[in-house]
């Protein structure tokens, strides 16, 4: 029998063949995506945890910093055994040293379903206990939720900025920097049932409109949208923009009236732009003075716009590329206009500026946080290494905790954090890491506990997200593999051995919980909406229950535009702040008041010659089911692939398909080399992903024998202002292996 499902990249159905899965696409869907086919592999013991397990160092010796962890013996144990280990674990930390010894953060995108999503399952058991440290922001778009607050007062540019149908019908010119990268529409946080991206480029192409990527990498804008390619030197957008501010201040093309009724801070953000020519910027960015000034004529000469992708923003001083951007929309005077102005992360998730998402969902409650002490997500190695340390964000000094027992569910650190090698030695200096996973990721591999959840094949569950217009009936399409357990009755265990299990669960199992939200949701928010959805047994029955249409079109800011006095944004001014007193008050030197160019601190030199582009994966969704039969296709010689230019292979005596070793000044890794014109000279692109494998690394005299970009990437924060991941770029260089690569072991049982 057929069985309805959702992922993050996409609703399908699954059939229980033997030994496995078949996965069939939804049949509504216009553009399903490849990364169903990795699917499969998670109903095959391949890679699964498939009972619980201990480090053996931790068993035998108890908590405390251990260089051991990630590299010792794991051994398999009893539920209970375990369960009633961990409890006695949370209450020695709480007693001794309280909430603040313990981080629950956990971040990660987990798996799609409103009830079994990891995380809120784990900040609920922990805000029942009494709080734990967690985090803040994300590692997708953490300086535009920083940063957009200050300056146009929400986070809409990057939630919801101006739909899709808009850009469809009515723009003439997108300038789209970092792309429109299909690879990266194809997924969505929660689920995605309708790919509708490339489609709507494509009408968008048809009616007109042209296109400009400004990106190192050709296939970040689909070939078929005929687009101007701007090879742009990595981490220099800020500079091309405000080139492009410069020439319209020169040429008197901006929109002097616009810049007075809507925006603050104009005169002292237009006074600094003298020295950023486009000749200069031509020396930096590697674009020609001519089509700078030729980008910025054709921006006034019809509706533009403007868009950032996340990933443009994830490097350091990450705020000014994104700044500068509102600048050059709020110089042409197209914000709040249909199809113009500016935007942050079209294409980055599909489902960015797909539908409003005015519609509430059946929602999890985690109760309110008792600790509200938080940390910025991406500095978590600093806080495990420098317990006690002092650092700003957002105008405000803060100090770290010391944390002591780290408890994750639903997300992998090892794939996404910068420098493992760091993070290897801030997860040895906590006293007891515990993991909930499926699969024995290497983040499994750096813990003392490991917990065997259960994947979402293996639970019922309803999938729904903000910006899709469906909600599926996700069902159980075979039984838990081994002693997988749901997150849910891992935690509610241990809820009851802290004498906390009622208030978790309730008293509801989970498949009750699940008819619980929806019976809630539908008969509470979703009624007081207008929408009437049929009662639990019905939705399971139809597979699915389908939304009412919200309005198609959105501009946004369209209200403020037409009347800033009446709709003001909510920033100190009420106005698009050029220049913010508020962030130069805070008087860091790495984010000024203004957007302004910082040249990157690590420069390709003669050690580390090459930019690396270290982005988002088209083979899987970050480093989820990396040994799925889509994700391994693309492997190359049995690592993650690296791509450079003809010239620099050429340059270098290198060959497509050889195992080659990566640099940088933090670590090292192996790739497998294809060589492509589709990037620009002096560049190389690995994606994120390849499941850490360091043993296969040690064989090779290496950091990561699999190719884990994030060996070589660097963890420091965007600023002092966001304190953003910055994983996007580094500098490297590139050899050839010499002698045979060891095999990758990182998908095998741990010994
Ligand atoms: P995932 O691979 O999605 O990566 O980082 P994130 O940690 O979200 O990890 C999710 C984990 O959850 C997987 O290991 C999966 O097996 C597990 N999981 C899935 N379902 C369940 C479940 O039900 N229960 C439990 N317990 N576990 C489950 C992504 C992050 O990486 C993001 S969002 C971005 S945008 C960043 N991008 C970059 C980048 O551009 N460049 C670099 N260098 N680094 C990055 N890292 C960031």
């Amino acid at each position: 029998m057929s069985i309805p499902h959702s992922s993050h990249w996409g609703a399908f159905s699954a059939v229980a063949a033997d030994g496995g899965v078949q996965v069939l696409p939804h049949p509504d869907d216009p553009d399903p995506s490849a990364l169903l086919g990795n699917v499969a592999v998670a109903a095959t013991p391949t890679a699964r945890v498939l009972r619980p397990h201990v480090r053996r160092g931790w068993w035998e010796d108890g908590p405390g910093p251990d260089e051991r962890r990630g590299r010792d013996e794991f051994l398999p144990v009893e539920w209970d055994e375990l369960l009633d280990r961990v409890a006695a674990e949370y209450r020695r930390v709480l007693d001794a040293h309280g909430p603040r010894g313990v981080y629950a953060g956990s971040y990660g995108w987990a798996s799609a379903g409103r009830f079994h999503h990891a995380q809120s399952q784990l900040h609920r058991f922990s805000h029942v206990l009494g709080g734990a440290v967690r985090s803040s922001w994300t590692y997708s778009h953490g300086v535009g939720e920083v940063l957009m607050p200050r300056v146009v007062g929400s986070q809409e540019p990057l939630i919801s900025p101006t739909s899709w149908t808009s850009i469809e019908e009515h723009t003439d010119l997108v300038l789209a920097f970092g792309g429109l990268p299909a690879k990266n529409s194809e997924v969505a946080s929660g689920g995605i049932s309708r790919h509708e991206v490339a489609g709507r480029l494509r009408r968008a192409r048809e009616r007109g409109a042209e296109f400009v990527l400004v990106s190192p990498l050709r296939d970040d804008l689909a070939a078929e949208l005929g687009a101007q390619w701007l090879d742009v030197v990595p981490g220099t957008d800020a500079a091309l923009l405000l080139a492009m501010c410069h020439v319209l201040e020169a040429e008197g093309l901006h929109d002097a009236a616009f810049l007075r009724r809507c925006t603050a801070g104009s005169e002292e953000f237009l006074a600094t732009l003298g020295e950023f020519t486009p000749e200069w910027a031509e020396g930096v960015t590697g674009v020609s003075a001519a089509t700078v000034r030729d980008l910025a004529r054709r921006a006034v000469r019809g509706r533009t716009m403007v868009t950032v992708s996340w990933s443009v923003a994830r490097t350091r001083f990450g705020e000014q590329p994104l700044w500068a951007a509102v600048a050059f929309a709020a110089m042409i005077g197209q914000i709040g206009l249909p199809g113009g102005g500016f935007g942050h992360g079209y294409a980055s998730t599909g489902g960015v500026g797909k539908r409003a998402g005015s519609y509430p969902l059946p929602t999890f409650p985690q109760f309110a946080d008792p600790l509200r002490v938080r940390i910025p997500v991406a500095r978590i190695a600093d806080a495990l290494l420098h317990p006690g340390r002092e650092y700003d964000v957002d105008g405000r000094r803060e100090t770290y905790p010391h944390l002591r027992l780290v408890h994750w569910a639903g997300g992998n650190p090892f794939h996404h954090h910068q420098d493992l090698s760091r993070l290897q030695r801030a997860f040895r200096a906590a006293e007891t890491v515990v993991v909930h996973e499926p699969f024995w990721t290497a983040t499994a591999r750096h813990a003392d506990v490991v917990f065997a959840s259960t994947t979402t094949l293996e639970r019922e569950d309803i999938g729904a997200a903000r910006y899709d217009d469906r909600l599926i009936a996700m069902g159980r399409v075979h039984e838990p593999l081994g002693q997988a357990r749901d997150d849910y009755d891992v935690l509610a265990g241990l809820s009851r051995r802290l004498d906390t299990g009622e208030r978790f669960t309730e008293g509801r199992t989970g498949p009750e919980w699940v008819e619980h939200l929806w019976e809630e949701w539908r008969t509470g928010p979703a009624a007081r909406a207008g929408i009437t959805a049929p009662p639990y047994a019905e939705f399971l029955a139809a597979g699915e229950f389908v939304l009412p249409p919200e309005p198609t079109e959105k501009v946004m800011f369209a209200s403020f535009r037409a009347d800033p006095d009446t709709y003001p944004l909510r920033t100190p001014s009420g106005r698009v702040e050029l220049h913010s007193p508020t962030i130069a008050g805070f008087g860091y030197d790495d984010c000024p008041g203004h957007p302004v160019w910082l040249a990157p601190e690590e420069v390709p030199d003669a050690e580390f010659p090459l930019h690396l582009v270290a982005n988002n994966p088209a083979t899987r969704l970050h480093s989820q089911l990396d040994h799925g039969a889509t994700s391994q296709a693309g492997k190359v010689a049995g690592r993650e692939p690296v791509r450079m230019h003809p010239a620099d292979a050429a340059a270098r005596g290198l060959r497509a398909g050889q195992v080659v070793v990566l640099r940088s000044r933090r670590g090292s890794c192996l790739g497998g080399l294809v060589v492509s014109d589709a990037l620009r000279p002096g560049v190389v692109q690995m994606s994120t992903g390849a499941w850490f494998d360091p043993v296969a690394g040690a064989a090779a005299g290496v950091t990561c024998g699999h190719g884990n970009v994030n060996v070589l990437t660097r963890d420091v924060g965007s600023s002092r202002l966001a304190q953003a991941c910055t994983g996007q770029h580094a500098t490297v260089q590139v050899s050839a292996f010499e002698g045979d690569p060891p095999r990758v072991t990182v998908f095998d049982q741990p010994s």
